[in-house]
């Protein structure tokens, strides 16, 4: 049987995080229509017959602009190094441009085994997908590229072969009824953040940390989450809590149903929002929410 790590890189919103959840065949990272909707390395898990891939999604590639966002860069950096192959995403219907050459050429530069998921085939004429495929080519391209559409399952199968055949022969590095590496208090946390990314535009989803303060089970049978949202100005808070409280409850109804489905039981969910100038700025609150950019 093969077993290993293999590094999901790409562009940030190429659809990463969307096809590792369809691979895994369970959430294990959120996913939103905004850049920088994954913060951390997240490892989603996959058993089967012929073996284990343990797929480390990645915060993407980014410019840098602030001090979450280069620890987000750094940790897609290391995570590229420390892994047995590349599976680099490619959103196809965004087409291909200069930069996506240069940055497929990057990464096939480390020399591990790597192919290229040429990603959301759904919603883009078909008849592009073989020239974008031979631009690629003729930019010099060797990889393998794959046609596929995590959202409508097309072309998974082959995907998930070919990515096997990259793997080295191994047991498996993880137990098998393990899916992420991640907590049930990091996912609850997570899910939050993504009501929050659906449902506030421009700044307001990109400033804010969540905090759990109290993460299990009452006395009475219920199972209690206790969180902060933590944002960088007075004025997002407002925005945050909307008229009468209204847009803070919906999304915190939204998250409370999805938590519900993830854990599987009953949620009494309490949700505040806090303050932080600045917080994506400086290395302690970063520290202190969780972005230390170390593995745990
Ligand atoms: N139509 C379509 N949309 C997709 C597909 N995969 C991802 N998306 C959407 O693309 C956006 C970014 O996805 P996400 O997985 O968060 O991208 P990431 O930043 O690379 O992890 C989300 O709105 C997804 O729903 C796909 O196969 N087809
Ligand atoms: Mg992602």
């Amino acid at each position: 049987m093969r077993s290993g790590t293999i590094a999901v890189i790409g562009k940030a919103n190429a659809g990463k995080s969307t096809l590792i959840n369809v691979l895994v065949g369970e959430k294990v990272a959120i996913v939103s229509p905004k850049p920088q909707t994954t913060r951390d390395r997240i490892l989603g898990i996959l058993n089967r017959e012929e073996g284990q891939i343990v797929f480390a999604d990645t915060p993407g590639i980014y410019r840098q602009r602030n001090e979450l966002t280069s620890l987000m860069m750094r940790t897609t950096e290391n995570t590229s190094k420390e892994v047995d192959a590349i599976l680099f995403v490619h959103d196809g219907h965004a087409g291909v441009s200069e930069s996506d050459i240069a940055l497929i050429k990057k990464y096939a530069a480390l020399g591990l085994p790597m192919i290229v998921a040429y990603t959301k085939i759904d919603i883009m004429p078909e008849e592009k997908i073989p020239a974008d495929v031979k631009t690629l080519y003729e930019a010099g391209i060797s990889q393998d590229v794959y046609p596929v559409s995590a959202r409508k399952g097309k072309n998974l199968r082959q995907l998930l072969s070919a990515l096997y055949s990259l793997l080295p022969e191994g047991e498996p590095l993880y137990p098998e009824n393990v899916v992420s590496d991640k907590s049930e208090k990091f996912m609850v946390a997570e899910i939050m953040r993504e009501k929050i990314l659906l449902k506030y535009d421009k700044e307001i989803p990109h400033g804010v940390a969540i905090v759990v303060n109290r993460f299990g089970p009452r006395e009475d049978g219920m199972f209690e989450v206790n969180l902060d949202i933590v944002c960088e100005k007075q004025n997002h808070k407002a925005i945050l809590i909307g008229k009468q409280g209204k847009a803070l409850k919906e999304a915190a109804s939204f998250a409370r149903q999805d938590m519900e489905k993830f854990l599987g039981r009953k949620v009494f969910l309490t949700v505040y929002v806090k303050v932080r100038e600045d917080w994506r700025d400086k290395g302690r609150m970063l520290r202190e929410f969780g972005y230390s950019g170390e593995e745990e």
